[in-house]
């Protein structure tokens, strides 16, 4: 399959699962600046939402949307466990962190990434997105990932937006919990190996 993604954003979590999974994939550069591909090929001839994540099966079907896509994943490789079995109460928790994710979390950065957003602004937006953080470091505490003792593909996503604070300046420092989390999950060696395929490490 291919993954179609651009280093450090969002699709980074997929890129995470794809290595977590030991899934084989082509990971294709699409940058959310150009819309091209490294050849000069149209992205939005190939995705017309021209967003990234976007994932395309060896047999050309396709599918868009990050927590759809993480879970498609989770599935192709059970014996991993980064999703709990589907029908379970645990499965419908992990699609609840996903779309809390994807709408207080990574859609509440949005803002501080366009270059079109007033500067007098996104003093609240940040003020927002660090009140659903201070929530995270609550619920997190102690536990090792987000759903307990199991790295699941939530952990995927929000290691990947957790990581846009120091670029929009949000000081999340004091988030101790959440800072002891980020250290636990970059160590482990899908992740490494997912940011260095996008150049994130070296
Ligand atoms: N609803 C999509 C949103 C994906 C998204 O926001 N992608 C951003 C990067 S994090 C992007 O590709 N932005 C460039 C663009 O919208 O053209 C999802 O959840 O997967």
């Amino acid at each position: 399959m291919k993954l179609y993604y651009s280093p450090g954003a969002c699709s980074l979590s997929p890129h995470i699962v794809l290595h977590e999974a030991g899934l084989q994939h082509e990971a294709i550069l699409a940058s959310t600046k150009t819309h091209q591909l490294q050849d000069g090929t149209d992205y939005y001839a190939i995705n017309p939402l021209g967003y990234v994540p976007f994932l395309v099966l060896d047999n050309g079907d396709t599918l868009h949307e990050g927590p759809a896509i993480v879970q498609y994943l989770a599935d192709q490789a059970p014996e991993k466990s980064l999703a709990p079995a589907n029908g379970t109460l645990a499965r419908y928790q992990l699609q609840s962190w996903l779309n809390f994710i994807a709408t207080e979390l990574h859609k509440g950065f949005a803002p501080l990434f366009k270059p079109d957003t007033p500067e007098d602004y996104k003093p609240q937006v940040r003020q927002q997105v660090l009140k659903r953080l201070t929530w995270v470091n609550q619920e997190l505490g102690e536990k090792p990932f987000l759903m307990g003792a199991q790295f699941t593909v939530a952990d995927a996503y929000l290691f990947t937006v957790t990581g846009w604070a120091q670029f929009v300046g949000l000081d999340i420092s004091g988030l101790d919990h959440i800072v002891a989390y980020r250290e636990r999950i970059l160590a482990r060696p899908a992740v490494q190996a997912a940011m260095k395929a996008e150049g994130l490490i070296k």
